[in-house]
């Protein structure tokens, strides 16, 4: 494959309600799209890859221009030396951008835009390419902290009503065990789990083991992304099990969680791992260890929704995921807006990662485009 031309587009769309988790309150979504048009064997094709990254540096230390920065300056000159040597594919990426360290959002954006003109080039689905045959996924909504329990059970009742199967409350210090408590007393079988976003450290021990009485499927990430033994000396205190997202950002990551009792699941979400190929190693290294795993999101569009769905489809993710109907963020998607039907998500079986966003979507929403002629 040969990239002619490369647009990286930032996107702002407005959410349909406001999101807050223990870093910060969205009102919408900063979106990095990489659009790249390519000339392959079968002719000239367009892929876009999205970017998880959000406007500030609060969920992780990378946001939206940021990224755009190292994408430009870093990553595609690095992905323009492979190419002059025709030695680009969507397989190669990542070695290609192992020298510059770290920057994973940015990296599985790259990634995901050839892969996604890969595959339309051979119109292959993304399910097919991973060898998937399921042909839906059940769908989970996380459900960020809300300004009192009455509000947050109106919300929850809402999702239950629209046939989500499992439903995740952000937590943090000061908004745990009685909300909690409150969502379990009006929902005494839904499947449910809670997610600190890094919120409280192992001094909270005591206090969190209070979630135990809740029956939860998980609490993901109570303690900083770099305390992976504190995770592992929390796991031994709860009965409830640890769900890492935030600490682990690759295979080998997944493996040593795995290996100091740090989790007992994984979220495993594709941007934070440097893109789907990497997503689908650490679903392999937890399935082979037993570990339970489900994808998790960040507020995708419509250019990386799907995909989710098509990575849950793999045996290994066990547990519904963070995939909710694009309604549940956006009033309008860049793409066909995904639906929930009996509680489930379809797996794409349109070629590539993503339909091609709507032009007038994309215009809608713009807030910056810069174009990159690489060839
Ligand atoms: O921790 O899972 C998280 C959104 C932004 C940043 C971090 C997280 C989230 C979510 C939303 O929980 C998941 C989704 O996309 O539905
Ligand atoms: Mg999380």
């Amino acid at each position: 494959m040969q990239i002619d031309h490369v647009t990286l587009h930032e996107l702002r769309i407005p959410l349909v309600t406001p999101f807050t988790t223990s870093f910060s309150t969205q009102r919408a979504r900063t979106v990095v799209a990489v659009e790249v048009a390519a000339r392959t064997e079968a002719g000239e094709v367009t892929g876009w890859g999205e970017c998880g990254a959000l406007a500030e540096p609060v969920y992780s230390e990378e946001y939206a221009s940021g990224a755009v920065d190292v994408i430009e300056r870093f990553l595609l000159p690095r992905l323009m030396d492979a190419q002059s040597l025709d030695l680009l594919s969507a397989e190669t990426v990542g070695e290609h951008l192992a020298p510059i360290v770290g920057h994973r959002m940015a990296k599985a954006a790259i990634e995901s835009a050839v892969l996604d003109a890969q595959l339309k080039a051979t119109r292959t689905s993304f399910a097919q390419y991973l060898g998937v045959t399921a042909r839906s996924v059940a769908s989970g909504v996380s459900v960020g902290i809300q300004d009192s329990i009455p509000q947050l059970l109106d919300v929850v009742s809402g999702y239950v009503d629209e046939g989500y199967q499992r439903i995740k409350l952000k937590i943090q210090p000061g908004w745990d065990t009685e909300p909690v408590a409150a969502v379990r007393e009006a929902h005494p079988d839904i499947p449910l789990q809670v997610d600190a976003n890094a919120a409280y450290t192992l001094v909270d021990a005591a206090h969190l083991s209070r979630l135990d009485a809740f029956g939860l499927l998980l609490i993901e990430q109570p303690l900083g992304e770099a305390d992976m033994r504190q995770h592992a000396e929390l796991a031994r205190v709860m009965s409830t099990p640890m769900c890492l997202d935030e600490s682990v950002v690759s295979a080998e990551g997944a493996a040593d969680a795995i290996a100091l009792g740090a989790a007992a699941v994984i979220n495993i979400k594709p941007s934070r791992v440097g893109g789907y190929l990497e997503a689908r190693r650490i679903h392999d290294v937890a399935r082979a260890a037993g570990i339970a795993v489900w994808c998790g999101g960040m507020l995708e569009t419509g250019l990386a929704r799907g995909a989710n769905a098509a990575l849950a489809g793999l045996p290994g993710f066990t547990l519904p995921g963070d995939i909710s109907a694009s309604s549940r963020f956006y009033e309008r998607d860049l793409t066909t807006p995904f639906v929930i039907e009996n509680g489930r998500i379809a797996v794409p079986t349109f070629a590539g990662l993503c339909e091609e966003p709507q032009a007038d979507a994309v215009a809608e929403f713009e807030v910056g485009a810069r174009h990159l002629q690489v060839a």
